[in-house]
């Protein structure tokens, strides 16, 4: 089999979340930038990628321009076209754009290895079980206030989800950061696994004493404490508290990760998809966790990334951040709090025909 053809788009949707309720949109647009990898036994396979922001149409435009090179390629041999990129891109890589452009290549060929071979492509990478528990996401941001938190918490656990992620960072004192965590363990109760993002917004010292203050909270992890490079300040914070430190979404490639590793800087290993290069990336720092006895989560894209997290033992949740929701046919299906593989080969998904009718940008 060979690689004959790729066909890429920038689709631009609303920035909105499903999640939220009653909160009106503002207008605000995401762009993704979709792949359709095309083989000479009329099989395909899917990708996306984005992250671009302003320079959408020039992640687009390194996608082509890496595609060129995976035409007339073997498409089962995943890791020889890998080796390949990464020889051509040079200086380019090993992070920035040249990692957002080479993941949808990964996933697509990992789609098309499992629909050649009839196997999901939770199966192709270890296939530990067939679901995953997911958590609600980008439900509970930063700019909601205590009264919205109060309501739509238990509002997800109606919808049957057990964990929930919010967010602290951008209160002017401790005490209101606090209040943020207290009304959401009041509201959903204590039963119910909630994670809180800072997205780099705290310093140390800020994430030791808050951290020491949501304690009894018993939050599910903290992510994002400090900067995301911050290596020993993160180890300092996780030797402080008892309550689990997160982190990995942010940065590229698989390296960083043994860093992060070394240091002991965290508790809960979160690798994004597009940053670390793909899905044969993905695996290999799901890998090294596993050999420090840690966890593995996902960090958006919950329709692929569910996989992911059920193919490896150490796979604790997948986050359910319904941005990419609308730009796919079928989706996976949520029961009892747990996201299930699709019962079909590769990735199991297509690409929505209406949503590229309604959101292509040309
Ligand atoms: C997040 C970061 C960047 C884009 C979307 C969402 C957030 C998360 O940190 O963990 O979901
Ligand atoms: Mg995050």
């Amino acid at each position: 089999m060979i690689v004959t053809h790729a066909t890429s788009r920038v689709l631009r949707t609303p920035a909105d979340n499903p999640l939220v309720v009653g909160v009106p949109a503002d207008g605000a647009t995401r762009d993704f930038v979709t792949l359709e990898l095309d083989t000479d036994e009329g099989i395909q396979g899917i990708g996306l990628t984005f992250f671009g922001g302003p320079l959408t149409p020039a992640l687009k435009e390194a996608v082509d321009a890496l595609c060129r090179l995976v035409i007339g390629e073997d498409p089962m041999q995943v890791e020889a076209i890998v080796g390949k990129l990464r020889r051509a891109a040079g200086g380019a890589g090993p992070g920035g754009i040249f990692t957002l452009a080479l993941s949808p290549i990964d996933m697509a060929l990992w789609d098309i290895k499992g629909k050649a071979l009839g196997q999901s492509v939770c199966s192709l990478l270890g296939g530990y079980r067939d679901r995953a528990p997911t958590y609600a996401s980008g439900a509970l941001m930063r700019p909601m206030n205590l009264e919205y938190l109060a309501e739509a918490g238990p509002r997800l656990v109606e919808m049957g989800f057990k964990q929930m992620k919010t967010q602290m960072g951008a209160e002017s004192t401790v005490r209101q950061e606090v209040d943020r965590m207290r009304v959401l363990r009041d509201a959903i109760g204590e039963d119910i696994d909630l994670m809180c993002d800072i997205n780099q917004l705290w310093n140390v010292s800020q994430a030791i004493e808050v951290g020491r203050r949501v304690e009894e909270y018993h939050l599910f992890w903290l992510e994002d404490v400090v900067a995301h490079d911050d290596y020993p300040g993160l180890a300092r914070v996780a030797d402080a508290l008892t309550t689990p430190i997160a982190a990995g979404e942010y940065v590229y490639g698989i390296t960083p990760f043994r860093h992060m590793l070394e240091a002991r800087s965290i508790d809960i290993v979160m690798i994004d998809l597009l940053r670390v290069g793909g899905i044969t990336q993905w695996r290999k720092v799901a890998g090294m966790a596993e050999a420090f006895g840690l966890p593995v989560v996902s960090h958006l894209i919950p329709e692929i990334h569910v996989q992911l997290v059920a193919a490896v033992p150490n796979g604790l949740t997948v986050e359910y951040m319904p941005w990419t929701l609308r730009l796919f046919e079928d989706t996976p299906a949520i029961v009892d709090g747990q996201m299930v593989v699709p019962d079909r080969p590769g990735l199991g998904l297509s690409f929505s025909q209406d949503a590229i009718k309604q959101y292509q940008v040309t």
